[in-house]
Formats: structure tokens, sequence, C-alpha cells
């Protein structure tokens, strides 16, 4: 059947003038995919089943389903399986067609026809599995409902069989099978971590929705169900960290918008407050976040002065109150408004007063009734509070200082002569000897070179204060001159392209990772905006007579002794400094022919718990770390 009906024929049985209009929708999607779901790259990809899972999960908050499977098929489909109503199949009212078909075909028809249906989820994602389907070199559904399973095939989003009636069945759901089409998509391989991360998350979001993700390529398999909801999201991302009390959760539902929040503090200094709209990571903040930061900063300042914990005429700041604070707050919302750059943004006003109430009263209750907890958290703000005020001092003397040293850029910064920050780079370089080959072997006009003296201080383990009294740390903030923490301004910065130089064994990774720490933590907004690179020194290179190839990949370098003959005498670069300047120009500094790696924060929880793990106390989680990732270590030089 389905395989052998050529797409015109296919396109005669299945269609009459009336849906030529949808099939040019979904042509649309294929001409500009990336309209549609952002990319055609692997984050692309992957959104096709966050897209599919979207629509279980609206079937879960109206209370129809319960679990949501996940498989990655040995052949590289996926399929998703829900226990919901299942899609409706009977013919739609309007279109004159089936309302499965209507769901297949029609651009943003999302799933839900019925305006009044609980559907919380889309903003981000709410492109519609047409989109999917468009984008799918095969996509199969079969949908249990009415006591009958039903079955129908499409290709690059044109059905190639009618619903079907294949059986009487007992259950009711949705199972949807795609093989995503590869004319559209760079790769079409999906990353199991990718996936279950996500899927982790959602379940978290969603308390008691039972999901589980299966690889078939290699029987990898995660279940995921958490009855405590986001209150066990806070208690796994403070899982390596020493806790102060246990997690404080509200929950409020209020004119049919629902929210959940979830925290608690930690002995540490970084802040991590994730909000979610509709199960989406609102990177961008919006009213509910801010509606939850006015909160505590009210109740703790308030607190502070009834227990007298505060000298006269000092206030807790919002960066004082969130020290070593761990948050979840999520809101499902009737109809998100979803703004900024990114659309990750929550542009529902109402949301602000709603969220501000809940954590207001309550968090006053409870500090009514645990007057250990109160003093406990607001001790651990004044003392935050304390070093903010040490912190600022440090940098006034810092900033004096580097204006009576030498006009005010560090004296080891080798500057560029381009005073426009978008045509502008600077190389942070391990050790003053590759600081001074990269000196000479750069282009003046555009690249400053800032050579650090080795290792800098591990930030995760330090409050700001401390941070501002490291000299290269001071150093390094004033070559970029946007300042750190609560002064950041982007607006400030010197150089567009900011490139992290450090040879390519252990103490180079500890070194980019210890400069990552300081970025992620401190001046997040340049690893947001795409500043942040890494330079990709060779790793050999390869020479025979007069020829030499720089390579930069175990398999490159195979392939070039393959390709130079056995007479070709390999070289190891070590460090940097066994290049010379014209070297270190040719192979790492020349936009030419470099490759850098562009820093990406793909997944802020999965980076927050990196960081956590590699730079924090917890001695165990990172021995595990390093255990579980050793695999994937390709060049390891001790
Ligand atoms: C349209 C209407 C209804 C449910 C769905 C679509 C639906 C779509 C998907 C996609 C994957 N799983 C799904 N489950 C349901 C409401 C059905 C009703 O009113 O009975």
């Amino acid at each position: 059947m389905a395989d052998g009906t050529s797409g015109e024929s296919g396109k005669k049985n299945a269609y009459d003038a009336s849906n030529i209009t949808v099939l040019s929708g979904l042509d649309a999607v294929r001409k500009r995919p990336s309209m549609y779901i952002g990319s055609t790259g692997p984050r692309g990809l992957h959104h096709l089943v966050y897209e599919v899972i979207d629509n279980s999960i609206d079937e879960a908050l109206a209370g129809f389903c319960t679990e949501v499977s996940v498989t990655i098929n040995k052949d590289g489909s996926v399929t998703v399986i829900d226990n919901g109503r299942g899609i409706p199949v009977g013919e739609h009212p309007t279109m004159k067609m089936s309302a499965l078909q209507v769901v297949m075909t029609k651009l943003h028809a999302g799933g839900k026809f019925d305006k009044d249906s609980y559907r919380v989820s889309g903003g981000l994602h709410g492109v519609g599995i047409s989109c999917v389907n468009a984008l799918s070199k095969e996509l199969e559904v079969w949908v249990n409902r009415d006591g009958m399973q039903h079955y129908q095939k499409y290709a690059r989003g044109e059905p190639m069989t009618p619903v079907t009636q294949i059986g009487a069945i007992g259950t009711s759901g949705t199972t949807i099978r795609f093989y995503p089409d590869s004319d559209i998509f760079d790769s079409i391989e999906f990353s199991f971590d990718v996936l279950s991360a996500r899927l982790r998350e959602l379940a978290f979001l969603n308390k008691g929705l039972k999901i589980n993700i299966v690889d078939e390529r290699t029987d990898k398999r995660h279940d995921f169900q958490y009855e405590g909801g986001i209150a066990t999201f806070v208690e796994h991302l403070n899982k390596n960290q020493n806790v102060l009390h246990e997690v404080i959760r509200f929950e409020k539902e209020k004119e049919g918008n629902i929210v959940e929040i979830a925290f608690q503090y930690n002995d540490g200094y970084a802040e991590k407050v994730f909000s979610f709209a509709n199960n989406i990571n609102t990177i961008e903040g919006g009213f509910h976040l801010s509606g939850f930061k006015g909160a505590i900063t009210k109740v703790l300042n308030d607190f502070a002065g009834k227990l007298n914990l505060l000298d006269k005429d000092v206030k807790l700041a919002g960066e004082d109150v969130r020290e070593g604070l761990v948050a979840v707050i999520s809101v499902k919302v009737q109809n998100p408004q979803f703004e900024g750059q990114t659309k990750t943004k929550l542009g529902n006003y109402e949301l602000k007063g709603i969220v501000e109430s809940v954590v207001g009263e309550r968090l006053k209750n409870l500090f009514n009734e645990n007057p250990k907890l109160a003093r406990d958290v607001i001790s651990k703000s004044v003392m935050a509070a304390k070093a903010r005020e040490a912190a600022r001092k440090a940098r006034d003397l810092a900033r004096r200082k580097s204006v009576l040293d030498s006009g005010s850029l560090p004296g080891k910064l080798a500057d560029c002569s381009s005073k426009d920050p978008s045509v502008s780079e600077i190389y942070i370089v391990e050790g003053d000897s590759a600081g001074g080959s990269a000196k000479q072997g750069r282009n003046r006009e555009f690249q400053a070179i800032l050579p650090l003296k080795g290792k800098i201080l591990n930030v995760e383990k330090a409050r700001l204060d401390k941070v501002m009294k490291s000299e290269e740390i001071v150093t390094l903030v004033t070559a970029l001159g946007c300042g750190i923490a609560d002064e950041f301004n982007i607006e400030k910065l010197r150089y567009h392209k900011v490139i992290i130089m450090t040879d390519a064994d252990v103490d180079g990774a500890h070194i980019r990772t210890l400069l990552l720490t300081l970025l992620y933590r401190y001046m997040k907004p340049l690893i947001e905006n795409h500043h942040i690179y890494i330079a990709q020194p060779p790793l050999f290179r390869v020479k025979a007579g007069k020829t030499s190839k720089y390579v930069y990949t175990e398999e490159e370098k195979d392939l070039a002794v393959k390709e130079l003959g056995d007479k070709s005498y390999v070289q190891r670069y070590k460090g940097l400094g066994e290049m010379n300047p014209e070297q270190l120009w040719d192979t790492t500094m020349n936009p030419d022919n470099r490759t850098l790696l562009l820093i990406k924060e793909e997944d802020a929880v999965e980076a927050d718990q990196i960081f956590t793990i590699l730079m924090g106390d917890a001695v165990e989680p990172r021995r595990k770390f390093i255990e579980d990732n050793a695999n994937l270590v390709t060049n390891l030089d001790v």
C-alpha cells in the first residue's frame, strides 16, 4: 500500500480542491523550516520530538494522560506513545476530512480545535504536529479511540493512506512514529542525552506524570516520575550542596493560572533561579520571575528589620537575598504571551501580582512560625550584603589603582589599535611565553592579547569580595571593560570576540574551566550573547620533506600520515609555547584558517550542574562525573 503509492496518485485519491491550501501550507514549512522550528541543526531536529511530546503533555494537563514514552528506534526514527484520549478521527465539521488529517496537515491546528480546552503548552513549540509531519520523510500515526485502532501514514506531509481502522482495541491513546527528512536537516541523529535532559525537566514540571525514554540503538533507558514535582527538581539542583533547610514549596491556582514555587538555600554563593511558563524555560525571565524576586527581597528585608539583623540604613539588595538560593518557579497560564529576543520572556503582567502575593504571604507566615529558619536565611543574606560592600570598595580601589598605574588599561594587555568592539578580539592566553608569541604573531589592528599567569581563582568557592581581590581577575575584567556581577554592562565590552587560548593539556583544560566558571557565574551575558570562544591550536604537525601540515585531531593526523607517506615525521604540540609566532598566527589566530569553538549554553540546568560538580566542594560527584565521562576524552596528555 503506502510505500508503493506514488505521490501523484496518492494526492489524487486523498485530496479535493478544498485541501490545496492545506498542502501549500506545509510546503511553506519545507521551504523555510527554520521559521517554524528555529533551525535545521541539532536544535531544530530535537524540537520535532518536543513538539510531539507537548501535545501528549497537554493531554496530561487536561487530566487524560498519565504516561508518555519516547523511543529512539534502531533505524533512527522516534516513536512517541501516550495514553491520552487519542487524536479525534471523525470528520472535521468544516474541513470535510478526518480531524486526524487536519491535525497532521493543517498549519497551527496544533491539536485542539476547541479554544476552551486547557492548552497550556505551546509558546515556543506551538507550531503543531503538522510541522513535524512536513519535515519527516515518513510519519505514521496510530490512534486508539472509541474501541478502535486507526492508522495513517504520511510522507513529507502528504498522506500515503487514508485513515484506516485496523482493529478493535480497549485502550485509548496516540502513537506517532516519525523519521526526519535528511533533505531538511544537517544531521538526523537524535541524542539520547539531549532528549533525556528535556524529558526529565518535563517530568519535574508535571508532577506524577510518568515519562520514559529508551534508546534502541544502545539499550539505554531512563524512567522519570516525580510525585514531588518541582520540589524534587530543587532537591536535584541542590544535590551536591550543603543545604540550610528543607525545600519550601508554595502552590496556588488563581484566575485559571497555576503557580508553583519551590526553593531552598545552600551555603554556596551562586544564584540558581529557573523559571518556566507552560513548561518552557523562560530564560529571559518575565513577570512571574520578577514577582518572585520582588517578594523574596521584601520579606527578607522586613524580617531582617524585625529581628534586628541589619545595621541602620542598610538594605538587603536583590542579589544579597539570592546568594545560595536555588529556586524553580513554574506557572501554567491560559493565554501565555511570550516576548523577548528568543520568545522566552513571559509578558503576562497579571502573573507579577499573583506570584508576589503568594510568595509574600506564605513566606511571611512560614518565617513567623519558624524564626530559626528566618534567622538562618537572613544571616546569610546579611553576610552577602557585607561582602557586596567590601567588593564595591575593592573595585573602587582597583579602579583607582589602574587609573594611577597606566591610564586605565592593565599593563599586561597588548591592546589592538581598533577602537571598534564589533571587529576587535581579545585572546586570553595561558602563560607569559605563549603570550609573547601571540603578541608577535597577531594582527595588531584588531587582535589584543592578554597573558594570564596560570590558574585563576576558582570563583565557585569564593564570594565577590574575594573575587575582586584576585589580581588576575581584576586585570581581565578591566581589559574587557564591561564590569562584573551587578555592575556588569555589556555595552561597555571592548571586544566582541573573547577567545580563550590555552594549551591542549590537562592544565590548559583546567585554566579554561576556571575562566568559563568566572564568565558563567559573574558575566553570563557574555555567554548568552555569543561572545566567548575557545581557540583550537593544532595537536600535531605532520612533515615530509618540504611539505608540512598542521592537524587538529587524531583522525586528521592518521589521514595526513597516509597522504604524506612513510617518510613523514610527526610533531606533537604539547603547548602553545612550542609554536613560534608565525606558526601560532597560521594555525590558531588567522581568521582565514583558524577554527574557533563558540561557547553556548544549550541547557541552563545541565550547565549549572556541571559547573557545580566540576568546581564545587563535593568531591564524590566530581569523581563520578570524571569516571562517567572519561570515555569522551579523546586527547589526554598528562
Ligand atoms: C485534538 C483534540 C483532542 C486531542 C488531541 C488533538 C490530541 C493530540 C495529540 C497528539 C499526540 N497525542 C495527542 N493526544 C490528543 C481532544 C480530544 C477530545 O476532545 O476527545
